[in-house]
């Protein structure tokens, strides 16, 4: 295989194998998109690294991480009214953030186009929820298209960028969690470069873009008739599928990933139903959907998560007087989790119990892995400022997680963190928490990168309102649980040396008093710090810094030079204390079936972190590993 920028740039078409989320970069390549635009979050980061895998110079679009998804939505929209085709990527629960903008989207004149991909987590693979996304495209009249493969990623995305470039309207592409990251071969077209008219074209003739008031009202009829016009495209366009078994006297309607798990489980059916598979599953091509209805006794709607396409289907045979028997939803668990094969199977067989052969149940003397809880890596400087922190407070003070590698915290043995939300919300929940406690200390964590991303209202609030709670903020230097986006404070943005916005200096100059800050790994000065600050009146702050070694170990690799150490624990001292595992818990101890315990020298960094949590000093400096 070429090296994937080259790929990505090729004029030719060509075929390769390839992630969803990389089809969707020679999508944008090829359909002429001139900005993108994206916080990050699973499942969709590797389409900045498929973005940046193009040669800056070469990149025929301007990417940026945004500081969150509402303001990279803004950008991409007041590039789109500029003229400027445009995407915006990012997770299921982006959408929350972005929601404030995104609603309004429909009811713009978007002349340049605009893309929205959503990356949904069926199954809460990394999220901190299931939410199913194509109620947002209700709730703004936005059409969505749903790709099943890494095909469809690329080919749905022209038919996007398309129909959004012509109707002025936002279009999204909602992707999943494996319809981003399954492998598949892609045959992709031609790219023919142009060069792109970068003038400004933003006209208030081609608006209103005010919407206000009884101003909405011819803005939200233009939403509405486009929305009508895009239904009546799909009844005539190839985007609806009918998979023909010649059966009818059952169907299955179904849409994205669960189509192909289902045709895997279908390859064993008795009699196979016909299957119409929606690729605009909003609006629903009514008339396409009702003639299927009308050939098939009984059709089963396949849908993972919510009962959206049920709805709107019921609905409409109900209006058309159809007798087709329509199952939907059968029971609680039809709501949860991936539809993958296995699952599609237990669905099915609950609709028709003789449609598919007796499935052999896994076998006791099967090998089975036990879980493997997520866990912080070592030399992590969250491990070291959560084991000072747990010293500092006393077993009744209540500690608000937030999101990040730091969430990792509220596991055993730290279990600091006991309340969860989303991005920045620790601070204000925690502020929630200390109204009229007057006997329990309140004490957040919060990243440095979430810190810019949703934490400042809280902030603000929080000194506004004379709260009375303490911020540990977990300063790694970047934004690590997605894979190392640079952020507001690194001095980097993803194409060029900024000026970096230090955290301390945004507390400072808005007026925190109190603001104490160390390295992490001096889990003592930490622990007085977070002693001294819950005492503190109001709005206080303990910065526990300290770089992630994960990336740090991983640039030096790539630089070369990096030499592997370990520490190692001399068994004469040791006194079997366990601290090491039971207290600090690095990964790289482990206990021996005699009990004495030994450093896993792949897994150690030789950070040094652990030293001097050992009671007994068994713990010698780092070594070079052998
Ligand atoms: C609204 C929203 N956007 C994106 C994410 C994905 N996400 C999870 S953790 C995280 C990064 C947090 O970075 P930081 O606060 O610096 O903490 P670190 O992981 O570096 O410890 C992101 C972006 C999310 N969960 N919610």
């Amino acid at each position: 295989m070429k090296h994937m920028g080259e790929m990505l740039m090729s004029r030719a078409s060509f075929s390769e194998i390839v992630m969803g989320n990389t089809a969707l970069v020679r999508a944008m390549v090829e359909a002429g998109t001139q900005v993108v635009t994206s916080y990050p979050g699973s499942p969709t980061p590797e389409i900045a690294t498929a973005i940046r895998s193009i040669p800056a110079a070469e990149r025929p679009f301007y990417f940026e991480f945004s500081t969150n998804e509402k303001v990279a939505t803004e950008v991409a929209y007041g590039a789109a009214v500029n003229g400027h085709l445009s995407t915006v990527f990012f997770k299921s629960v982006g959408l929350n953030v972005a929601a404030d903008v995104f609603v309004q989207l429909s009811l713009m004149n978007i002349i340049g186009g605009m893309v929205v991909v959503l990356g949904d987590d069926p199954g809460v693979n990394s999220s901190q929820n299931e939410q199913d996304n194509r109620h947002f495209a209700y709730l703004s009249y936005t059409p969505l298209f749903e790709p099943t493969d890494p095909t469809e990623v690329y080919q749905f995305y022209l038919k996007a960028a398309a129909l959004s470039r012509e109707k002025g309207m936002p279009v999204i592409l909602r992707l999943t969690t494996h319809v981003c990251h399954q492998k598949e071969r892609v045959t992709f077209g031609d790219y023919e470069p142009l060069t792109p008219d970068r003038s400004p074209r933003f006209d208030v003739q081609n608006g209103p873009y005010i919407p206000i008031a009884s101003l909405v009202f011819p803005q939200k009829q233009r939403a509405l008739e486009n929305l009508q016009a895009v239904r009546e495209w799909a009844e005539r366009s190839d985007i609806n599928r009918i998979v023909d078994h010649g059966n009818n006297k059952r169907g299955i309607i179904t849409s994205g990933l669960p189509f192909s798990s289902l045709l895997d489980v279908l390859e064993n059916a008795r009699a196979k139903p016909d299957v119409l598979k929606l690729g605009l599953a909003y609006p629903v091509a009514t008339d396409t959907v009702r003639r299927f209805l009308e050939t098939h006794e009984e059709v089963k709607i396949l849908e993972e998560l919510d009962d959206q396409m049920e709805k709107q289907i019921k609905a409409m045979a109900y209006d058309a007087n159809l007798r087709t028997r329509i199952i939907g939803k059968t029971d609680l668990d039809d709501w949860m989790g991936e539809y993958t094969p296995g699952k599609i199977y237990q669905v099915l067989v609950k609709t028709w119990p003789d449609l598919l052969p007796a499935k052999k149940i896994p076998t006791a003397d099967k090998p089975h892995a036990p879980a493997r809880p997520a866990q912080l890596c070592p030399g992590c400087g969250h491990r070291s400022a959560f084991h000072a922190v747990k010293k500092a407070l006393a077993e009744t003070d209540i500690t608000v997680a937030d999101i990040g590698c730091h969430t990792l915290g509220f596991q055993p043995p730290y279990n600091m963190g006991q309340l969860l939300m989303c991005m920045g919300s620790a601070t204000s929940i925690g502020a929630g928490l200390s109204l009229f406690n007057t006997t329990r200390k309140v004490v957040v964590f919060m990243g440095d990168s979430t810190f810019f991303h949703a934490a400042l209202p809280g902030v603000v609030n929080a000194l506004f309102n004379r709260h009375n709670l303490t911020m540990v903020l977990m300063e790694n230097g970047t934004t690590a649980m997605t894979g190392h986006q640079d952020h507001a404070a690194s001095g980097k943005n993803f194409n060029d040396v900024t000026d970096a916005i230090p955290v301390r200096s945004v507390l400072e100059g808005l007026g925190v008093r109190h603001i104490h800050e160390a390295d992490a790994y001096r889990m003592d000065k930490i622990e007085q710090m977070v002693r001294q600050a819950v005492d503190e009146e109001g709005f206080s702050v303990v910065i526990a810094k300290h770089p992630c070694m994960l990336k740090q170990t991983r640039e030096k690799r790539q630089k070369g030079g990096y030499e592997q150490r370990h520490v190692a624990i001399d068994q004469e001292t040791c006194e079997r204390i366990n601290e090491c595992i039971e207290v600090f818990a690095c990964p790289t101890f482990t206990r021996q079936p005699d009990g004495s315990v030994v450093v896993n020298e792949e897994l150690c960094i030789g950070d040094g972190s652990c030293i001097k949590t050992c009671p007994a000093s068994a713990i010698g400096y780092p070594k070079l590993n052998p």
